[in-house]
């Protein structure tokens, strides 16, 4: 997978009464939880996203509907179709994200390690190459 992402299956009772998932910060997701968003009611022809974060991790999880998740670090890109509210994208720092193909009833529900912050974002995609390149090079060279 593209470096910094991962899959995370959440746990699930399901009995007669129906399905119900826990999230439990530090345990099922890797990081406190200090903020919650989700994203709504979007046209079947929108993308959102178009940028990375310097410093933020998230968990993606599409609750209802289906929801395509293009992600790139400094080498490779892929898509990753989100469509099962047992899953969650987990998107590290430094990975590009664009979000396309919204079902019309998609609710894409995303748990993040830090408050909201402007300076966290990089929205220039040639910076964020730049500043990914930088990044995993030095993180590889740690790891040696
Ligand atoms: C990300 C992807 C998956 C706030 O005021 N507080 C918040 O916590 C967030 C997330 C957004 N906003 C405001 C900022 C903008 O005026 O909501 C508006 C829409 O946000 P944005 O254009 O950044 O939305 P997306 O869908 O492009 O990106 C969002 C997150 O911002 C981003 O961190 O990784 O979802």
């Amino acid at each position: 997978m593209v470096k910094n992402t991962s899959i995370i299956d959440f746990p699930c009772w399901t009995d007669e009464k129906g399905s119900l998932v826990a999230v439990e910060a530090e345990d099922t997701i890797p990081f406190p939880i200090y903020r919650v968003y989700y994203i709504f009611d979007v046209g079947a022809k929108e993308r959102r996203g178009f940028h990375s974060h310097l410093d933020l991790e998230q968990a993606l999880v599409c609750v209802n509907g289906s929801v395509s998740i293009l992600i790139e670090d400094d080498v490779a890109s892929e898509s990753v179709v989100l469509d099962d509210p047992t899953r969650a994208l987990y998107v590290g720092p430094m990975v590009w994200r664009e979000m396309y193909d919204f079902s019309d009833d998609a609710v894409l529900l995303v748990l993040a390690s830090r408050h909201y912050e402007p300076s966290d974002y990089e929205k220039d995609h040639g910076r964020f190459q730049e500043k990914a390149r930088a990044y995993f090079q030095q993180h590889e060279s740690e790891r040696r």
